[in-house]
């Protein structure tokens, strides 16, 4: 039987980006999901193809009558319909309910992944939920790791950067590439002067980055192409294209700041989702914790400078890090990434864990 898999699209493109990629990831692994979504107008651009496994719930008011699978997630605290949580209390043998959280490098994930929370009152009472945290280190549920296929291994940026230049999207000779997925931002009219020190391609991806554009004058020694939205696996091929060498992706919310760190060797900076609380903030300091334990002091103070500009927690630098310390930092932290164990890994092995349990 099939998983169900809950997302509500709060904003953006981040909740049916993460949902569709695990989805999809569940999916190549043989274990059909029923993904539940209340807006699923991004998936014709995202993934209009599909995927294999895969079957797209329209989660209306009042919600389809769907008995629950053996395994329900909900994505970062949803909250399925009422009346499907009463019949998963119902179910002769209880689904395992999973929530899978946002991402982050803070220490609270460590303590609090793979939590248990009874449920003592309304339609899911006598239910468990257990907490499920992506995160960066072994003691959390790790990362949403799946590449297409040909961008796998070494060949992976050439193969990239072929697929990029047959779309009209390379640079040319003596320019290098910056490719721009970020919220509109006060901090980019004075990165745009830093990247007008040398000649730059700008690939602009659709949305408020765009749209601020239009408002700005660009220095002649940059060019900018406006890019359309493209599915799910091209946008990690458009990331995977940058050369490490001189290129830089700048990427936003939770999962273009994993398909920068996974996919490419390049250097990226990160605008996180801005909070007003100003949550992002800690957030931004403890992912660069990790990011940068390794990178001598100079870098690490170039590099935590430039992604506080571009969140607006600093003024923006005369120059951007040194790019080929950069990159080896990057190129670094990738490959300790790849060899940790990915979230759909651990999370099939959490449930056959916790199925055993019930018994
Ligand atoms: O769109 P985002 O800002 O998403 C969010 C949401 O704001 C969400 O509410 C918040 O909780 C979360 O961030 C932290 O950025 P993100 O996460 O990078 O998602 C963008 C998705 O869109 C990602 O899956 C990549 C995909 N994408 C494409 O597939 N093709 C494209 O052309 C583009 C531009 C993006």
């Amino acid at each position: 039987m099939a998983w169900d898999l809950f997302c509500r699209v709060i904003d953006n493109f981040g909740d049916v980006g993460v949902c569709w990629r695990l989805a999809a990831a569940l999916g190549r692994r043989g274990i059909a999901v029923r993904l539940w979504i209340d807006d699923a107008r991004a998936l014709a651009w995202m993934a209009p193809a599909g995927a294999p496994g895969v079957q797209v719930v329209d989660w209306t008011d009042p919600p389809p009558d769907l008995a629950p699978g053996p395994v329900v997630v909900e994505a970062f605290g949803c909250a399925p319909p009422p009346g499907f949580v009463a019949r998963m209390a119902q179910a002769p043998v209880a689904p395992v309910w999973i929530n899978l959280e946002y991402l982050s490098a803070e220490a609270y994930v460590e303590r609090s992944h793979r939590l248990r929370s009874p449920q003592f009152s309304g339609p899911g009472a006598g239910l468990a939920k257990w907490f499920f945290y992506p995160g960066f280190t072994p003691a959390t549920g790790g990362l949403l790791q799946d590449l297409p296929d040909d961008l796998a291994g070494p060949a992976g940026q050439p193969a990239a950067a072929a697929w990029a230049r047959a779309r009209g999207w390379a640079a040319a000779p003596g320019e290098r590439t910056v490719t721009l997925f970020c919220y509109a931002n006060p901090a980019l009219p004075a990165l745009l002067q830093v990247l007008a020190a040398q000649p730059t391609l700008l690939r602009v991806a659709p949305g408020p980055v765009q749209a601020q554009l239009d408002t700005l004058a660009l220095p002649a020694t940059l060019r900018r192409i406006d890019l359309p939205r493209v599915p799910q696996a091209d946008f990690d091929r458009l990331l995977a294209s940058a050369d490490p060498a001189t290129d830089l992706n700048v990427v936003r919310g939770e999962d273009s700041f994993v398909r920068a760190q996974l996919c490419s060797g390049a250097p990226f900076l990160w605008q996180a989702y801005p909070q007003d609380d100003g949550a992002h903030g800690p957030k931004i300091d403890a992912f660069l914790d990790r990011y940068l334990a390794g990178a001598d002091a100079p870098l690490a103070t170039a590099v935590r400078a430039a992604f506080h500009a571009v969140n607006g927690l600093a003024p923006v630098p005369a120059a951007l890090p040194a790019q080929a310390g950069w990159a080896a930092a990057q190129a670094r932290w990738r490959a300790a990434l790849r060899r940790q164990d990915d979230l759909v890994s651990q999370l099939t092995r959490f449930v056959t864990q916790a199925q055993a349990e019930s018994r």
